[in-house]
Order: C-alpha cells, then structure tokens, then sequence
C-alpha cells in the first residue's frame, strides 16, 4: 500500500512488458491525471486520493481529497519527481470539500492550475490558482472562476494560442441540477432520468487572455451519433458523464470522456472545438475500479494515455496512476487499450 510522504521512483523503460501495468507513483494514491508539456518536461497535475473516512455513495462522498501535489519527469520511463503539496482545501479561500480532478494550462509566463471544489453551500464550482512556475507552489484565486459549475475542468489550448475549458460531470458531479441553468438544490442526484431524451453534454467556454475568467457563458457541446443525432440519456455506454479531455490530432478535435457507470473511456471527432462532435468509439475499456479518467499528451514522438486504476489498494476511492501508449489507425481513429484488470 501507499504511504504518505514525499518520494520519487526508478521505472522500467517502456521496452519492459510490465512497464504499462506498473503503477506510476506509489508514494500516495493519485488518480484523474491530467498531463502537459511544459518546457519539454512531462508535468502530471492529478487528483491525491486520501482516506478520509466518508463512507461511499452515488455521489462520491468517499472522494473527500484536501490537497494537490504535482509530479513530473523528463519522459515516460524515466524517474518521476514529487513536487510536493502545491495547493491545500484550507488556503482556498471559497472552498468547503472535496478536490476533484484538476488540470493546469501556461499562459505568458503563468501556470494556472484548475480545479473544482464544492463551495461552503456544497455546489461544485471551478477555481483557478497562479504560479510562476509548472510544479508549483499555486495561490487560489478568492472566487471560482465566475459562471462555472460542475467538475472536472479540462482546458485546451489550440494551435492559434486561443484556450478553451471543457467542464462537467454528471452524477455526483451535479451537472444534471443546472439544465435549467440555476442550480436546483433538490434536483435529481444522478441525470435528467429521460433515457429517450438528448443526454447532458459537457460544457465548453472560452477563456479570456487573463486565463482566470469565462469569455463568453458556456455552451454544450453537443456529441452526436454517425446519423448527426444526439446520444441519448439511456445510452449509458456511449453518452457523457465526466472526465473530459480534448486534443488535437491532424487538424482535428478530439473530445474524450468517461462514460461513469459503464466504465469506459470513449472519444468523439470535429473539426472545431465547439463540435459537433461524432463519436468514435471505445479508447480505453473498464479499469480496475469505479472511474475511469484519463489525459492524452505527445511527447517524444508518441502519443501517450495517463488514467488510473486502483492495483495499489483495491479501493474505488483510492487510485493510483498509470501510462500506456495510445496508437491511431491510418483514418485518424484510436485502437481501443484493454488494461489489465
Ligand atoms: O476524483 C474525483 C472524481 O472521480 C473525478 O472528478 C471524476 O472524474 C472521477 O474520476
């Protein structure tokens, strides 16, 4: 099992079979690893799941994570810092609990590391903190970000320098209680509960050059089956539920996502960030454990996946971090990675 404290470690090549089953750190539990490129170093800005003793529910009360650490290396296979504690719950000046899954974009000699947190009146919202540097140490903004909600930021930074960030979850992630665009504070605790009917899509907005505020209010993004139709809310293998990611392969947008409660990560294709986006299919199958959440990053050459699973506890709540290569086809699709389970 993990223990707590700072520590780095020696890893097996990627040549190595068992490279792509070891878990990445095993000095603490992490989980939702969202990686970038800064200065052409790997930089990991992942969840750090901890046992904090709330008993599990539908809602993921069992996440109740209090800080953040920053991991990097110079390429996957090679040792893999621990940046240490780069943001804490108690020096975020709006949040009451549970740091969900972050992620970190440059902008102008700042790094900005996004975040979602439930505020004091327990309603997920999404907060920005600054620093000068890739690992840390960040300072949290007084606010969240104004107009966002939700969970699970993923901000996209095109080829033109424009940023975008891709939120939301459903579930424990309260994107269902927003449809009518207020939060209802008695509103359903999973999804809209009409399986006929559009499912909630992520959200998109633009972000203003400060990097620390909406450009614009955000927008769904709309994800459509090969007839141009939306999924739909019964379609629990295809339809959104968290955990997005968007990147840019040949010209096009990428947007994937895990699809909750059937486990998988799926992708989806446009040709603008905005979408519509047609979905692919099947990138990642069913981990070991609940979520599955995932980044993509190029580097060295290779496009490379980093996810979680929970090998280290066998606990749903207590993940750890893994990375394999993620190969395309000829026409641009991605061959689905089975895990180990
Ligand atoms: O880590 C807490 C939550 O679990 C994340 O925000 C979700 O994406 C899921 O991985």
């Amino acid at each position: 099992a993990a223990a707590g404290g700072c520590a780095t470690a020696q890893r097996a090549t990627p040549a190595d079979p068992q490279f792509l089953n070891q878990p990445l750190i095993s000095s603490i539990y992490t989980a939702d690893p969202s990686a970038h490129v800064f200065n052409g170093r790997i930089y990991l800005y992942p969840s750090h799941d901890i046992e904090a003793g709330v008993p599990e529910d539908d809602l993921g009360s069992h996440f109740a994570m209090r800080d953040y650490h920053v991991f990097s290396m110079e390429r996957v296979g090679t040792e893999v810092s621990d940046h240490g504690v780069v943001l804490r719950l108690e020096d975020i000046p709006w949040a009451g609990r549970q740091l969900w899954a972050p992620d970190a974009a440059y902008k102008d000699g700042k790094y900005f590391l996004y975040f979602p947190a439930k505020d004091k009146q327990d309603i997920f919202r999404i907060g920005v903190a600054v620093s000068d540097r890739a690992e840390g140490p960040f300072k949290a903004e007084p606010e969240p970000i104004n107009g966002s909600f939700s969970i699970d930021p993923a901000v996209f930074t095109d080829t033109d320098g424009q940023s975008y960030m891709i939120f939301g979850g459903i579930w424990g992630g309260q994107l269902q209680r927003w449809a009518t665009g207020t939060y209802e504070q008695n509103g359903s605790v999973t999804d809209l509960k009409q399986p006929d009917k559009p499912a909630l899509m992520p959200k998109i907005a633009r972000m203003n050059a400060d990097m620390l505020t909406f450009a614009e209010a955000p927008r769904d993004l709309s994800i459509v089956d090969e007839a141009g139709k939306p999924l739909l809310g019964g379609d629990s293998d295809r339809r959104f539920f968290e955990g997005s990611w968007m990147h840019k392969y040949q010209g096009r947008y990428y947007l994937s996502y895990s699809t909750g409660d059937t486990h998988r990560l799926v992708y989806a294709v446009a040709d603008n960030p905005y979408g519509p986006f047609t979905y692919q299919g099947v990138l990642l199958d069913p981990v070991q454990g609940w979520t599955n959440h995932h980044s993509i990053v190029e580097h060295d050459g290779k496009w490379w996946l980093f996810y979680h699973d929970t090998q280290l506890s066998g606990k749903t709540h207590l993940r750890n971090v893994k990375v394999t290569e993620l190969n395309y086809n000829p026409d641009g699709s991605i061959r689905t990675i089975k895990p180990m389970r």
